[in-house]
């Protein structure tokens, strides 16, 4: 089981660098939205995910492919990107939209994340859809845990950290050790704090507030549905597949 003294959690993108992810396991998370919408599209049939970390990236690699086998995907600045296939509302990554395709995906926050910490010895994507994969897998290992949340353009973002501290506070139960580092404290107590009313705490910060103006209706109440899906997106070789069973 992972320990918790072993644990820390980091708030942005650019909070931390990537030398500090060498050989330990990242969780990346990123609620609203890329890691709601990849772990809905491999829960929906997606074959794969290839995250990128520029737009320019994303269609070098469409252009290797065959064009029935791929959909471009993504957001900039929360707008579906223009030529596109798909934008980042996990609502959009239905069964009939994505079953076998490969999902080039590339977002503000969420895939930088994720290509930042490539030098993780192993990698997942989560948020409240599958929170119960992530606890699974952080049963399994013992090594040195990070929780890095996306967050927004290197500030923290309160649906990230909820997350974070939902994980903590579920592997404690409720009951944080004293000896753990300052960002897993922050994370349990955000947690600690807002955990009956989950919703309305996400509903009211700073990303969904932005997120109204732009997004379907529907995309907030749907990242708050915690256990949903039994997926656990993880990297292999620079492509994200559901590593569940
Ligand atoms: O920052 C990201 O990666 C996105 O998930 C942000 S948005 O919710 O699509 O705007």
């Amino acid at each position: 089981m992972a320990r918790l003294d072993y644990m820390d959690v980091y708030f942005s993108v650019q909070s931390f660098q990537e030398e500090e992810l060498r050989g330990k396991s990242a969780i990346i998370i990123d609620v609203l939205r890329a890691a709601s919408s990849m772990v809905t599209a491999l829960s929906n049939g997606a074959k794969k995910i290839i995250p990128v970390g520029a737009m320019e990236d994303a269609v070098r690699i469409a252009q290797t492919m065959d064009s029935n086998d791929y959909l471009l995907c993504g957001e900039q600045n929360g707008y579906k990107i223009e030529g596109f296939h798909l934008g980042n509302s996990p609502l959009e990554y239905t069964k009939d939209t994505v079953t076998n395709k490969t999902l080039i995906i590339n977002t503000t926050n969420g895939t930088k994340a994720i290509k930042k910490a490539s030098l993780a010895n192993r990698l997942y994507v989560g948020c409240f859809l599958n929170q119960k994969s992530i606890l699974k897998v952080l049963d399994e290992h013992d090594d040195d845990v990070v929780l890095v949340c996306s967050g927004w353009q290197g500030k923290m973002s309160l649906e990230d950290t909820l997350f974070a501290g939902s994980v903590i506070y579920k592997m404690c139960k409720g009951r944080l050790p004293k000896n753990t580092k300052d960002g897993v404290k922050i994370a349990f107590s955000l947690y600690q704090k807002y955990k009956d009313e989950l919703e309305d705490a996400i509903n009211g910060s700073n990303h969904a507030m932005r997120l109204k103006e732009l997004v379907p209706e529907g995309d907030i109440s749907f990242v708050c549905k915690v256990d949903k899906f039994d997926v656990l997106p993880g990297m292999k070789d620079g492509i994200l597949v559901n590593v569940n069973g």
